[in-house]
């Protein structure tokens, strides 16, 4: 018998159960991690064909289930300038994850290498990291047997946030060029962030302190380190209280019931982790899983709740880097636009076209469509209203900030501001540390608090539903997500029944990760909208 393919005889390793078929989807692979260790295996082969086809340039490749639960686990693959993975690969993806054979995968990764005219004499490179789900450390060594088995060159970076991943891999392919993004390591990226903030921050000094939730992630011990390069509270610098930051039991992670932590915790309960011990207008944060999701929220003096969510964030970026650019002197160079899903609750909406008086554009969920619409503008405001997302700068718009010669003091200190908050805001991707970091630098700036930055406008009173149906497949949309167009009729119904309502506003979805149907719902009193939803789900069931 000739001697086995070796791509084939390490796959014999992590074989593929066979009653399963898996999907590249929104997030890329996710499940219980017990099924993940082929799909792990088959993403290595995946990312060194994406490396060999890009001539040898850096692919990403995260270990991560982000905000779901602790024995869940996932893979995704990172672009070399830190985007995600190209969406014609996720196809290939798929495919590699569901051969049926060890035989049938070495068929499949030859037939990619034929048809895409791929040079197999070019060294792949290829980086990982992981978070911190006891799940990691067995799915990198499924990880590295690929990268091995492909001829390979890797580098593991052991536990990182997800965002920190896609710093680094941009970092890599860009070093030596003009468009050097830092240094391709954790220290630079959290000297990148600090020489930032510390440059935003000029003479201003932060009042009161920010409590995160760090949803017992990753997240937490790479905050900690963040604040060793911050400048101190005894030199005016922002006081960070880190909560919810146990990794030892792994367990505990984004644990909804006994811990109480995470930012789905936060969106779902409508309160504060009980740790959090959140006084009366103090500022509060929870990150997820992997740390690329932010949500702030606070409690009114009257105990009230409010949750600013990534709406706001979005809403406070814009009003802030739109009233910069024109403080600098660059307000008609800089075209500044926000995109959202059909999630945005359409009072911010309404606010960033009428009060801010900027650009929207709707995307389907999924940061990969927002941030593709977002790289249309010169700076492009991205946020889902989960807390995902980040503010792009243009190639353009960078050169207009960096060439610009101030023509008083005032345009001279927006435009210090601005520059700072280039290099602050993570232009790869969404990061909740970087997010924060932000948002303390436009609230200290603006002299505001939470509640400053909630009056700014009122949501509009919604409801969110998850529906259970035979399948979800049959649920097509078109107009970003915002309209059915399968199964016939459903799309007239559910307009007939918006129009009942004052300011009714209904979608419904199938979901990308869950084997559901969402059901979105928006009107004038939180009774109308309960009551829509409902209607609504009705129709889909
Ligand atoms: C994934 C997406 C997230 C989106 C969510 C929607 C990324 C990195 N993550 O987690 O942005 O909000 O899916 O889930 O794109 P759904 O399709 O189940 O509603
Ligand atoms: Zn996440």
């Amino acid at each position: 018998m000739a001697s086995q393919h070796p791509i084939a005889a390490a796959s014999a390793k992590f074989p593929k159960p066979a009653d399963r078929t898996f999907q590249y989807g929104t997030a890329g692979f996710r499940m219980k991690a017990a099924i993940l260790d082929s799909v792990v295996y088959r993403a290595g082969l995946l990312a060194a064909l994406r490396s060999r086809k890009l001539n040898g340039q850096i692919i990403g490749v995260m270990i991560t289930a982000s905000h779901n639960p602790p024995d869940d686990n996932g893979v995704k693959l990172v672009d070399p300038m830190g985007e995600m993975l190209e969406g014609t690969w996720e196809a290939y993806a798929t495919i590699l994850a569901n051969a049926p054979s060890d035989q049938a995968l070495v068929e499949a990764y030859d037939k990619f290498t034929l048809d895409m005219k791929i040079d197999s004499a070019i060294k792949p490179r290829v980086i990982f990291a992981r978070d911190t789900r006891a799940s990691g450390p067995r799915l990198v060594t499924a990880l590295v047997a690929a990268l091995e088995a492909s001829g390979t060159e890797y580098t593991d970076y052991k536990l990182l946030t997800t965002p920190q991943l896609h710093y680094i891999t941009r970092c890599l392919n860009t070093k030596g060029t003009t468009y050097e993004y830092g240094e391709p390591n954790e220290q630079g990226y959290y000297e990148k962030l600090s020489a930032a903030f510390r440059a935003a921050m000029g003479t201003k000094k932060f009042n009161g302190s920010v409590t995160v939730d760090c949803a017992n992630g990753v997240g937490g011990p790479k905050l900690r380190e963040l604040i060793k390069y911050l400048p101190s509270p005894t030199e005016g610098g922002l006081e960070i209280k880190v909560v919810n930051d146990d990794v030892v039991e792994p367990e505990r992670l984004n644990h909804q019931i006994s811990y109480q932590c995470g930012a789905d915790f936060v969106k779902t309960n409508q309160r504060a982790p009980p740790s959090s011990h959140s006084t009366p207008l103090a500022r509060c944060a929870s990150l997820d899983g992997d740390a690329d999701r932010i949500m702030y929220y606070f409690v009114d003096s009257d105990n009230s709740f409010h949750l600013l969510d990534g709406d706001r964030i979005a809403t406070l970026a814009a009003l802030y880097i739109g009233d910069l650019a024109r403080n600098a002197g660059l307000g008609e160079k800089l075209k500044v636009g926000v995109v959202q899903t059909a999630y945005a609750n359409g009072a911010s909406t309404a606010y960033i076209t009428q009060d801010l008086k900027l650009p929207v554009v709707c995307t389907p969920t999924g940061v990969k469509h927002l941030h593709h619409a977002a790289t249309k503008f010169d700076v492009g405001v991205y946020f889902e209203a989960n807390g995902h997302g980040t503010v792009l700068f243009s190639d353009v718009a960078l050169k207009r900030i960096n060439k610009y010669e101030p023509q008083s003091p005032a345009q001279s200190s927006a435009l210090d501001v601005l520059r700072a908050l280039t290099a602050l805001i993570n232009q790869t991707v969404g990061d909740a540390l970087s997010d924060l970091l932000l948002v303390e630098i436009i609230l200290a700036h603006k002299s505001w608090g939470p509640k400053e930055w909630d009056l700014t406008y009122t949501d509009l009173p919604n409801r969110l539903g998850r529906i259970e149906v035979a399948d979800r497949n049959i649920f097509k949309t078109t107009d970003a997500e915002r309209k059915l167009e399968s199964p016939p009729g459903v799309q007239v119904q559910i307009d007939a029944l918006v129009g009942k309502y004052k300011n009714g506003r209904s979608f419904a979805r199938a979901s990308g990760t869950e084997d559901a149907v969402r059901v979105y719902a928006e009107a004038a009193t939180k009774g109308e909208a309960d009551e829509l939803a409902a209607k609504v789900a009705d129709v889909v069931k």
